[in-house]
């Protein structure tokens, strides 16, 4: 079995870029550790206190922020960071080449019910001259990323990581080592399995409502096909369930906040998940262009993710052009 690093240095990774993504992978090794202690290390439940999205916090939303943090900033290359926990980015290296962004325990809400959450994380180079705390640095759309992945704590730890050379899946030993056990995931082109929160369904549009009626019309329907749905309310397991069996995901716009595009966030959620399902062959898009083209305005910009099997992500976009979007 072969390790990440052997692997990352068989695809020419810089060694500072696995350097990073040692550092990042230290903490969430620690996160995996503190999440399998679960009520025995007295760390479920709310901190009582929200971050900047308007969430209540997590105990372990705020320990896993902390460890994300306090590793990449003892990293001589991490410039700053961003994260979903914290108001604005964070500084680090005034020499260092890399900006991070994470979310540091996404599905959190699904911690307390001992369902699988993860870390997401994407990074980017820090542009010549930046302030590694200065929002503007971070500004890059998707397509800048040199990395991406997430760290998925279930039944096994996996990391799910692309450098833009394919998506790939390692699975954490006792050894605190991480084995390839995937390469180049390629994501089925079709499927019968869709993805989304039905409990929001009379706050979509006309275009996502007639796409999702068709879908449960099944074989009767005009896709002529029985579909299954799953909901986890964790985008890392509803991503990777994607990556392996395919599917597709959404949490498209709603009136619920009709001034947020959606839900999901741009830049630590949207961007990094794009990556990987783009490296294995999906699609991943807001409904109007591909979400890694999207150029981003603030740190914690939100955006609607329409994602996974190819010809099943292009066919919900059909309902969502203009002359179909009217029906
Ligand atoms: P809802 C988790 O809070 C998250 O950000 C994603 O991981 C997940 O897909 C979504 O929100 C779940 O949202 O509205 O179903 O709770």
């Amino acid at each position: 079995m072969k390790r990440l690093h052997q692997f990352l240095r068989e695809q020419q990774t810089s060694p500072e870029l696995i350097e990073l993504i040692d550092t990042l992978l230290v903490a969430c090794k620690e996160i995996a550790y503190l999440l399998k202690q679960g009520a025995l290390a007295g760390i479920l439940g709310s901190a009582g206190a929200e971050n900047v999205q308007g969430e209540t916090q997590k105990k372990l939303d705020v320990l896993s922020n902390d460890l994300l943090k306090r590793n990449l900033l003892s990293c001589s290359l991490v410039k700053g960071l961003a994260s979903e926990e914290e108001d604005f980015p964070v500084a680090g290296n005034p020499d260092g080449k890399y900006l991070v962004t994470f979310d540091p325990l996404d599905g959190s809400s699904n911690i307390d019910v001992n369902v699988s959450v993860g870390t997401i994380f994407s990074i980017l180079r820090a542009p010549e001259g930046c302030d590694g705390g200065d929002e503007s640095a971070f500004l890059q759309s998707g397509r800048r990323q040199v990395a991406a992945g997430y760290v998925l704590y279930g039944p096994s730890n996996l990391l799910v990581l692309s450098t833009g050379k394919g998506t790939h899946i390692f699975t954490l030993a006792n050894t605190g080592d991480f084995f390839l056990t995937r390469e180049y995931v390629q994501i089925p082109t079709e499927t019968k399995e869709f993805a989304i929160n039905m409990s929001n369904q009379r706050f979509w549009e006309p275009a996502m409502q007639n796409y999702v009626n068709d879908l449960l019309q099944g074989e009767e329907g005009p896709l002529s096909k029985r579909y299954n749905m799953r909901w986890i309310a964790s985008m890392v397991a509803e991503v990777h369930r994607i990556l392996t069996r395919g599917g597709i995901f959404m949490y498209p716009f709603d009136y619920r906040e009709p001034k947020k595009p959606g839900k999901l966030r741009l830049m630590y959620e949207g961007n990094p998940m794009s990556l990987l399902v783009e490296q294995a062959g999906g699609l991943s898009t807001n409904a109007h262009r591909n979400i890694m083209d999207v150029e981003p305005q603030g740190i914690h910009e939100r955006v609607a993710v329409i994602l996974g099997s190819k010809h099943e992500v292009e066919n919900a976009l059909t309902y969502h052009q203009p002359e179909a979007a009217k029906g």
